[in-house]
């Protein structure tokens, strides 16, 4: 007799309250619609309860009232923690014997601190489509075999904590579609009435950036998905009809140019009529890819400059020039796609002169959007350690802070920043329209910092 189909499991995507980005735009929760599909090829029974953009804790224990499991999954990112440790502790006290594990990037980076803090049955440690399904599998046949599968991280029966090596998957084609029909694809509207929906290409970077947590989560492994499967999941995504808005949100889009041009070319022989944008690195792109980028409907890219600084690039660990910055801009403008531009604000170091370095290269490059954000200092990053390193920080900061991100105390205050973010916006010369928005975006990026200011601590 099958057992699969007598379990039921519950993912839940816990509130996001604003921590350091007011203008988040709310996205279903992709990584919980891929496990869900998985088992769901397995015979298992799945629900997707995504609180995104829930706040009311009430109403949160009459949704879990409303959902038993025999197992309930909650994901969790650094800025979601808070959330997702009380909607561990509510379900506990609801249902005394369901299980329930988290997984996602907190932690994966953060299990052992989890475990001796929070009543958890496992955690599951980076991407789990096999090794979730092999534990519910298991589990519905009454078997226990945590300490069998990689990448668990549980407390044995004296107490103590266990974690198994975890096990990449080598050949990501074989994850199934993400379950679209178990999300409500209506609630992720943009105001403009049509869903900006997420695709991820491959997985993974090779890069060790000193403030990035994807090297603690993926260990610098990129797999890719083959060009047929980013096909089929396109027309998937189309077949929906609510808008061709794509995001390809791969960690780094355009490793391999070879494999960008072919997807770009699919792209136009097959006729998919798509509007995209992604995130490239600044020495990643040439000007015949870009040029099928373009033909393809990609019209934005976004690239993470960080600062004009040589200084704190090398400290950053970008491995690449202020040149390449100059000449991936240039190129991008002149294949007719936009160029945004991520900076991050107060990296350690960051001085009056850094940050005049920073403007020079701004009006230089002149990106057609910019965001700036301050450096979050992030679990597992180098940057974290090195903090750690001078007894600045510690891991109790997660427990101890509800969601408050760590940011560093520089030796010039943000607000005298944001007076300078000011100006960098306003020496950009432009049509009026192009003007105006530049101002809007002066006043988000204030409003991210006050916000910033209020919750986040600085060390
Ligand atoms: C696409 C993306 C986004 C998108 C959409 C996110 C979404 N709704 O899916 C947008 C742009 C909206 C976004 C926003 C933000 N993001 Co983001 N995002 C990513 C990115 C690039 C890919 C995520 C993804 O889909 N991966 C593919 C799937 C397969 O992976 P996954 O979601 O991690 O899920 C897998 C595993 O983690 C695990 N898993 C996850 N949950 C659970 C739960 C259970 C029960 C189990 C068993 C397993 C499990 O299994 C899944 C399948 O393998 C990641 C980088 C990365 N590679 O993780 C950053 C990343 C997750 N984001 C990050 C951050 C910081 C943010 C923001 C806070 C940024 C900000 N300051 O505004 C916001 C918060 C968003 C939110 N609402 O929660 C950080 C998280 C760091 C941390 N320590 O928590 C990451 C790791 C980027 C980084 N380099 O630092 N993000
Ligand atoms: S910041 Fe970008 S390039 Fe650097 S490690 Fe993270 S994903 Fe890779």
């Amino acid at each position: 007799m099958r057992m699969a189909d007598k379990i039921n499991v519950v993912f839940i995507n816990p509130p996001f309250c604003l921590s350091t980005n007011p203008r988040l735009s709310v996205s279903y929760p992709l990584g919980l619609m891929y496990i869900a599909a998985a088992l769901e090829k397995k015979g298992v029974k799945v629900k997707i309860i995504d609180l995104i953009n829930k706040r009311n804790m009430r109403s949160i224990i009459s949704i879990l009232k409303n959902n038993p499991a025999d197992v309930f999954g909650i994901s969790m990112l650094t800025h979601n923690r808070y959330e997702a440790f009380k909607i561990a502790k509510t379900i506990r006290l609801l249902y005394k014997d369901s299980k329930i594990v988290f997984g996602g990037a907190h932690p994966t980076i953060l299990y052992e601190q989890l475990l001796r803090s929070i009543d958890v049955d496992a955690i599951f440690i980076g991407e789990s489509e096999l090794s979730f399904v092999d534990y519910i599998l298991n589990l519905s046949e009454g078997r226990d075999v945590r300490a069998k599968i990689p990448g668990i991280a549980f407390r044995n029966n004296d107490g103590a904590i266990c974690c198994t090596p975890g096990k990449y998957i080598e050949d990501i084609d074989e994850i199934p579609l993400p379950a679209f029909h178990l999300i409500d694809i209506n609630r992720y509207k943009s105001r403009f009435n049509t869903v900006d929906f997420h695709l991820i290409t491959s997985r993974g970077c090779p890069f060790h950036c000193n403030f990035c947590s994807l090297p603690a989560i993926h260990k610098g492994r990129y797999r890719a998905h083959s060009i047929a499967r980013v096909i089929e999941e396109l027309e998937l995504i189309i077949s929906f009809k609510k808008g061709n808005r794509i995001l390809f949100h791969d960690d780094f889009f355009s490793v391999d140019s070879e494999r960008t041009r072919n997807l770009c070319e699919n792209i136009i022989k097959k006729g998919i009529a798509i509007r995209w944008s992604t995130r490239s690195r600044v020495d990643a792109v040439d000007s015949d890819t870009l040029r099928l980028m373009k033909k393809s409907g990609c019209e934005e890219i976004f690239y993470g400059v960080e600062t004009g600084s040589l200084k704190i690039l090398k400290n950053m660990n970008k491995k690449f020039e202020i040149e390449d910055v100059i000449k991936a801009f240039s190129l991008t403008k002149k294949g007719g796609i936009r160029a945004a531009c991520g900076i991050m604000l107060g990296y350690p170091g960051e001085n009056k002169e850094t940050l005049s370095e920073t403007k020079k290269l701004l009006s230089l490059i002149r990106p057609d959007k910019v965001y700036f954000t301050p450096t979050a200092i992030l679990p597992g990053t180098t940057l974290y350690y090195d903090f750690m390193r001078q007894k600045l920080i510690d891991d109790s900061y997660w427990l101890k802070n509800k969601n408050s991100i760590p940011l560093y105390k520089m030796e010039m205050n943000y607000f005298s920043m944001m007076r300078e973010i000011y100006d960098i916006h306003l020496s950009f010369k432009g049509n009026f329209i192009d003007k105006s928005m530049l101002i809007f975006n002066a006043l988000r990026n204030e409003a991210c910092f006050r916000i910033s200011s209020l919750f986040d601590k600085f060390i």
